[in-house]
């Protein structure tokens, strides 16, 4: 195998002109462990010239102070004898030889031109950086190169050059580097995340007047030390010892005594970065670590009597999938996928039939394929998907799927079952009843949501009044958070409360759920990043910590994400992602719940979801607001599920087994999403959504979206009814 594949079979890349300086070597007089040896020890995954040329320098293959042959020179005027030469010296060269055929193409240009100025740049000290022209100002005058690789002690690798930042001196400037090896350096740098740059920032904030006390020798002593570093590489005492030859981790310098750590994934493609903790004063923007709240002396909190009753009794991450098998390996992948969305229909048909049938006035229920066996004048019961429906001249008409087959069903405008058209929302489970006309339609006279129970069994009262607060869309990060109005909350909860009402209030709450939205994130609407106040996902959850760390130690967080949250996008969310929110699992008292979850409060049932289905609500049903929440999760509520509508805003996994159906009637049904607070009582079920602490945004405005931010219901856990609603919304920016 030629040397681009056997790289690549070790997850190592090589630039073109790269290929052409050691292309001839391989195999005669270096192998593949050698130079792949020699690049883990630089922390790339990258072969460009200028590490061939190092290495076939360190081989003795070239001679130090020696130019490249000139051959290299030549494309610029022999394009065509340069190709022939690549072609002649390896077969597989085809493969890596568009310099070759392209001669002038400007990486090439570029790699060549900067080749061309070392023989005059100062002899083999230039040759260490591959790139630097003669008019580089931190060409190294003197000092050999195996001067300065037995000088550095702490050198940086190619990957450390991404993580330090324009900051760090090694990094060549654009002048100082040919344009092909910006493309390789871009092409690594890019692939970490984003939010690293956060950290550069800081560590280069952090810098300050220690840096060049930490990492750099005075420049007096060996300036080329400090101006091409990495000859440092060379030197094997640096990060090419025994440490991590053999590791998918690497430690970097970053230049400024802070040692991030850099986890390399598949492809040697950095996933994750981590550093020592910043100093926060180092940042232009506060993650709250000043804000410490101690509880108010002699407060008496009677919730730390009661003993805790909760559990949760529904997460998404508990419900085990069964996956779908491939047949063979032959089978195309189209037929997967449509397996997996008639899975997940036909789990929400099951799911949904169920809850149907409880309702008596049901009758008999009969599949779709085979009404055909029915006698015209019997009344039946279909239950059925919605796929379509429309409005006819007469009345309305719905296309109604199940496992068994596709009918039309026709429902007459004059009856008044017929208004339950403008509810049904696409992609819903409903029964119709009715009789069947033999021509291919079905006549309702009667449709049934699902619905729930007009009456509710009353559950055994609660030996003490216990309480708990639903918060939703905090949206921590924002720079239309209302800190104030959070701190003055979190406060209110550590007993500093204006009189015995609130007292009594405080002391029995034992519970809060946050429903989603707890951080703003990053690039979640249009212009966002000018409204963030805390421009890295990290760091956002590092500031929910340092608030949430203030609820008192005897009040149980349940934290769910939404929307804005470091989460899959799609629902149901299973939970936030570990790498990111990682700062909330140093919450004692705080259990991490999906979106959605059900959790049980000494026996009453709390459905818990972001919310984002409204969207769908207010989009298809008439007289829908984003500003009367409550109505549309009534509307949610009825159709016993919390995204119906698939392909539309809200994206939904096609799980195998549907989760958004709301599958046991619960005491109290809480979303977010809409940042606006309002409740209502259907049937026994307390509706509220819960508001926000979020002042409006510029996005809002411009959809004409107006949030009630920093208002705190209270619930009264026996009757799961709202007990009272505290506002702090005087001390919100903005409202
Ligand atoms: O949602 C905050 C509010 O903004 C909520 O009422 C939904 C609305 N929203 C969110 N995204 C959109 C788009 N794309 N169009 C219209 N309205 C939207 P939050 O999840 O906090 O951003
Ligand atoms: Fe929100
Ligand atoms: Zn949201």
């Amino acid at each position: 195998m030629g040397l681009v594949e056997d790289l690549l079979t070790n997850r190592y890349l090589i630039t073109p002109s790269a290929y052409y300086l050691l292309s001839d070597y391989y195999k005669k007089d270096f192998t593949l462990a050698e130079l792949i040896k020699f690049a883990k020890a630089r922390g790339a995954f990258v072969i460009d010239s200028s590490m061939a040329e190092e290495f076939l320098r360190k081989k003795g293959i070239l001679s130090a102070g020696a130019p490249v042959e000139g051959g290299v020179h030549e494309p610029l005027e022999f394009g065509g004898e340069f190709s022939e030469e690549v072609s002649s010296t390896d077969e597989n060269g085809a493969h890596v030889a568009p310099s070759g055929d392209s001669t002038p193409m400007p990486a090439n240009v570029g790699e060549i031109l900067a080749l061309e100025s070392r023989p005059g740049s100062g002899g083999g000290t230039s040759i260490s950086t591959g790139t630097v022209s003669e008019s580089t100002p931190v060409v190294p005058s003197s000092g050999g190169l195996e001067e300065e690789t037995s000088d550095f002690s702490g050198g940086k690798s190619f990957v450390s050059t991404g993580t330090a930042g324009a900051g760090v001196p090694h990094e060549p400037s654009p002048g100082e580097t040919a344009p092909e090896e910006n493309e390789v350096e871009d092409s690594s740098g890019g692939t970490l995340p984003v939010e690293r740059e956060g950290y550069v920032e800081e560590a280069q904030e952090d810098v300050g007047g220690v840096e060049s006390a930490i990492e750099q020798p005075a420049p007096e002593e060996s300036p080329s030390e400090v101006s091409v570093p990495e000859a440092s590489i060379e030197n094997g005492n640096g990060y090419n010892g025994n440490g991590y030859a053999d590791s998918e981790e690497y430690y970097e310098g970053n230049g400024n005594g802070v040692k991030p750590k850099i986890v390399y994934g598949d492809y040697g493609v950095p996933i994750a970065y981590t550093a020592e903790e910043v100093p926060e004063e180092e940042k232009s923007y506060s993650v709250y670590r000043d804000v410490v709240i101690t509880p108010k002396e002699g407060f008496h909190y009677r919730a730390k009597e009661i003993p805790d009753e909760w559990e949760v009794a529904f997460d998404v991450k508990n419900v085990k999938f069964e996956v779908p098998k491939v047949k063979s390996a032959a089978s195309k992948e189209g037929e997967i996928v449509i397996k997996v969305y008639a899975d997940y229909f036909r789990s929400r048909l099951r799911k949904m039939r169920r809850i149907l049938r409880e309702n008596p006035e049901l009758g008999s229920v009969i599949d779709i394929g085979k009404l055909s066996y029915v006698r015209g004048e019997d009344e039946v019961t279909i239950i059925g998907l919605i796929n379509s429906k429309r409005e006819t001249a007469k009345g309305y008409m719905f296309e109604v799927e199940d496992n068994t087959g596709v009918i039309k069903v026709f429902i007459n405008r004059n009856n008044s079952e017929s208004k339950k058209f403008f509810q049904i929302m696409p992609d819903v489970v409903v029964a119709f009843k009715g009789r069947y006309s033999g021509r291919g339609i079905f006549f309702a006279n009667r449709i049934f949501l699902p619905d729930v129970p007009k009456f509710k069994r009353t559950k055994p009262p609660l030996e003490e009044k216990v309480y708990a607060v639903l918060l939703s869309d905090i949206h921590v990060g924002s720079n239309k958070f209302c800190e104030k109005a959070f701190e003055k909350f979190l406060e209110w909860l550590n007993g500093e409360v204006n009189n015995r009402k609130e007292e009594e209030l405080v002391s029995r709450i034992k519970y809060m759920i946050l429903a989603g939205d707890v951080v703003d994130g990053i690039g979640i609407y249009p212009g966002q990043y000018n409204e963030l106040e805390i421009p890295d996902i990290f760091d956002q959850y590092e500031a929910l910590y340092n608030l949430l760390r203030n609820v008192p130690d005897h009040i149980t967080m349940f934290i769910g994400p939404g929307n804005h949250d470091a989460a899959r996008t799609a629902l149901p969310q299973p939970g936030f992602y570990d790498e990111y929110a990682r700062p909330l699992k140093k919450l004692k008292n705080a259990v991490m719940i999906s979106n959605p979850a059900v959790v049980r409060l000494h026996g009453r049932d709390f459905l818990i979801a972001h919310g984002r289905g409204i969207e769908d609500v207010v989009n298809f049903i008439p007289n829908r607001s984003h500003h009367r929440p409550a109505e549309a999760m009534l509307d949610l509520l009825k159709l016993r599920h919390l995204a119906p509508t698939f392909g539309e805003k809200v994206p939904i996994a096609p799980d195998p087994e549907d989760t958004l159906v709301i599958e046991s009637v619960p005491d109290l049904f809480q979303a977010g999403h809409v940042h606006v607070m309002e409740y209502k009582i259907y049937n026994g079920v307390f509706l509220i959504n819960s508001g926000t602490w979020q002042a409006q945004t510029e996005f809002q405005k411009m959809v004409n979206i107006v949030p009630t931010p920093a208002r705190v219901p209270i619930i009264d856990v026996e009757t799961a009814r709202l007990r009272a609603v505290v506002s702090f919304d005087q001390f919100c920016e903005g409202v």
